[in-house]
């Protein structure tokens, strides 16, 4: 049976704002308070779905979020009518309303972390919601992105869903951002690889000095067992701290796998040699010939990774088993970065060609064409059991296109996001989107 990797894109949200809301992440800092622009930013990301659909892949589409999150802000205490709410906040509390207010769920790398029925015990696919406990406005999403999740797969036969581990630091889990999968199909068994910052109960394992380290070990643990992944089908690898302490706040900052390759910097990890060894030894089991892709320190620097984001890339593999880099723009800008796609692309190995993508409007909170993307892989049955209405298709892109012109703004402020009109324009925005992609009732608003 054919069986494909399906890529859906987070569509970024109506609020899209710089609110400096990341600490450890460069990008989020560096660029607080600007005024962003929505629109751009979310016919950015509809540009590159449709280009990976042209260019023959599978794409699918991750419905945003609403915001703000007025059911949030009224359990932090702030009551009245929904417009004093947001008044009130705006008034007492502008970071409370701002976190209300953030578009994150865009970056839908974090929204679960999704096991193949190739891999797991009941021969389902299993979803857990990440809880992005590390962040209070990316604590919020879990709820709803199980939701939307469960309306997109939604047949039972063939897919499981887990709610979000326990909301405490020491089950911190920010989903595929630091999940990575190797196989020879991929529709065949493969080797799933956690990668960790820290160790929430064994003191053993080193934590970053500076900024926080989001993924646990016991969250990768847990999401394994609920998944029913075998042990020989399971590596898990501590992410370096120094480099978390460098603005790596997820493992995909700084790593990407994909089939039987992983391409990293040679600083990523702790304890490399027995990774690579042990990632081998358990690919071969499953009949693949690991391909290690080592990027040394003296070409680009974890600085010039951070920056350029070369490793948050997409690594898609193409019908003559070659493989295609999907990079931002900011990697073109970067010397020493262009210069090493430049002699990759040239070696003759496995990775053929590079195609650069602005996304500059996400690359600003630190968000790069990983980051907006959720693979999920399926056979065709399972693909077929996939509510339709997410799938890209020409028609699906001009759909959106068009919905994106009629209700997004082009400049964002603080100041817009205080402004009750907001809400109402967004409400009505993503009630006809749950229409346009046949998602039914998914969102606070349309369901309580
Ligand atoms: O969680 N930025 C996101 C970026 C997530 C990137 N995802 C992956 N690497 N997979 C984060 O730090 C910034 C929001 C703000 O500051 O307005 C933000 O949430």
């Amino acid at each position: 049976m054919k069986s494909y990797e399906v890529n859906f894109d987070g569509l970024v949200g109506p609020t899209h704002n710089y609110g400096g809301l990341s600490y450890g992440n460069v990008a989020s800092q560096s660029n607080s308070q600007q005024s962003s622009n929505p629109k751009e930013a979310a016919l950015q990301g509809l540009a590159k779905m449709k280009a990976l659909m042209d260019m023959g892949f599978q794409q699918g589409v991750l419905a945003p979020q609403e915001r703000p999150d007025v059911a949030a802000l009224r359990r932090l205490g702030f009551a009245g009518s929904d417009a004093q709410v947001i008044q009130r906040a705006a008034k007492e509390a502008m970071p409370l309303l701002v976190a209300s207010c953030s578009a994150s769920s865009m970056w839908v790398a974090n929204a679960a972390t999704v096991s193949p029925s190739a891999d797991t015990a009941d021969g389902r696919v299993h979803f857990t919601a990440a809880n992005l406990n590390c962040k209070y406005h990316r604590s919020i999403e879990h709820p709803t992105t199980s939701r939307v999740l469960g309306a997109m797969f939604a047949d039972q036969q063939h897919f499981a869903h887990h709610a979000a581990l326990p909301a405490v630091a020491q089950f911190g889990d920010e989903g595929a951002a630091n999940h990575t999968r190797f196989c020879r199909a991929y529709g065949e068994a493969g080797v799933e690889f956690f990668v960790f910052g820290r160790s929430a109960f064994d003191s053993r394992y080193p934590s970053p000095q500076k900024y926080p380290a989001r993924q646990t070990l016991e969250a990768s643990r847990a999401v394994a067992r609920l998944h029913g992944l075998s042990e020989e089908g399971v590596v898990y690898a501590q992410q370096n701290p120094a480099v978390i302490d460098q603005g790596v706040f997820h493992n995909d900052v700084i790593a990407v796998g994909n089939g039987e390759v992983l391409f990293y910097h040679e600083d990523a990890f702790l304890d490399t040699d027995r990774m690579l060894a042990e990632l081998s030894s358990k690919i071969a089991k499953v009949g693949g010939k690991f391909q290690p892709v080592c990027v040394p320190r003296s070409a680009v620097t974890v600085d010039d990774a951070v920056r350029s984001y070369l490793f948050n890339s997409q690594l898609l593999s193409r019908a003559d088993g070659s493989m295609l880099l999907i990079v931002p723009e900011e990697c073109r800008g970067n010397e020493r970065v262009w210069n090493y796609l430049q002699g990759l692309t040239g070696s003759g190995g496995v990775i053929r060609e590079v195609k650069v993508f602005d996304l500059k409007q996400s690359m600003q909170n630190g968000g790069g064409p990983a980051c907006l993307r959720l693979r999920v892989a399926l056979n065709e049955t399972e693909l077929a059991a996939v509510n339709p209405g997410v799938i890209m298709t020409a028609p699906l892109y001009e759909s959106l296109t068009q919905w994106v012109e009629r209700h997004y703004r082009d400049r964002m402020t603080e100041n817009d996001l205080a402004d009750p009109q907001l809400l109402l324009e967004c409400r009505s925005a993503l009630d006809e989107l749950t229409q346009i992609l046949k998602l039914g009732a998914v969102y606070p608003f349309q369901i309580n």
